[in-house]
């Protein structure tokens, strides 16, 4: 059905860019999954159990639980979890032209393979150089993150700074 959707994202770590779009696709679907998936491309700072922890936090602390499932997906297509939980829909973020070339083609496939649609919502402006790669710099490198991130996640990073990374 098309009143499921899926957010999928690597989160890592979850961005106030990820979070204008988990808003605004949990106001246009009855249920939405936001997806935590193993991208093998990247190389990740948090683990994935720390990803759905943050996001879970910032979902509450937002107030936008309601109608939002959170889990995470690591063997197979990202259309199996899709059709598993009867979802017609994934939800993505475009910030850029950049972006628009790098979904392009996975929108296409995903389409292809299981009938599914991608719906993008256009980044608020004031995101649109936002990033979790951004983060993961800034952080790595001691700075201030908390523009950049949900609240949970700059106080998890703000006291992990200091001894993980
Ligand atoms: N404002 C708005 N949207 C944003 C912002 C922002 N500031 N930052 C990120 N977003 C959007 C992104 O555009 C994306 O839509 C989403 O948020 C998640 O972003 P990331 O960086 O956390 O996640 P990615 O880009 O690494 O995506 C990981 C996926 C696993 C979702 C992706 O690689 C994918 O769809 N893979 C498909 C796996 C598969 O089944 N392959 C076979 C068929 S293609």
């Amino acid at each position: 059905s098309n009143r499921i959707a899926v957010v999928p994202g690597s989160f890592d770590p979850p961005t106030v860019g990820h979070m204008d779009v988990i808003r605004r696709a949990a106001r246009l679907y009855d249920e939405l999954h936001v997806l935590v998936v193993h991208n093998p491309d990247k190389e990740a700072m948090l683990p994935i159990a720390q990803r759905l922890s943050l996001l879970q936090e910032s979902i509450e602390e937002a107030g936008i639980a309601g109608n939002i499932i959170i889990g995470s997906w690591s063997v197979g297509l990202l259309v199996d979890y899709a059709q598993e939980v009867g979802a017609g829909v994934l939800v993505k973020g475009i910030r850029s032209q950049g972006d628009v070339a790098y979904e392009t083609p996975m929108a296409v496939v995903n389409n292809h393979l299981a009938g599914v649609e991608t719906v993008f919502v256009l980044a608020d402006p004031a995101n649109s150089v936002v990033s979790s790669s951004l983060v993961r710099q800034v952080a790595g490198l001691g700075g201030d993150v908390s523009p950049y991130v949900p609240a949970p996640v700059a106080r998890y990073l703000a006291q992990a700074s200091s001894s993980e990374f």
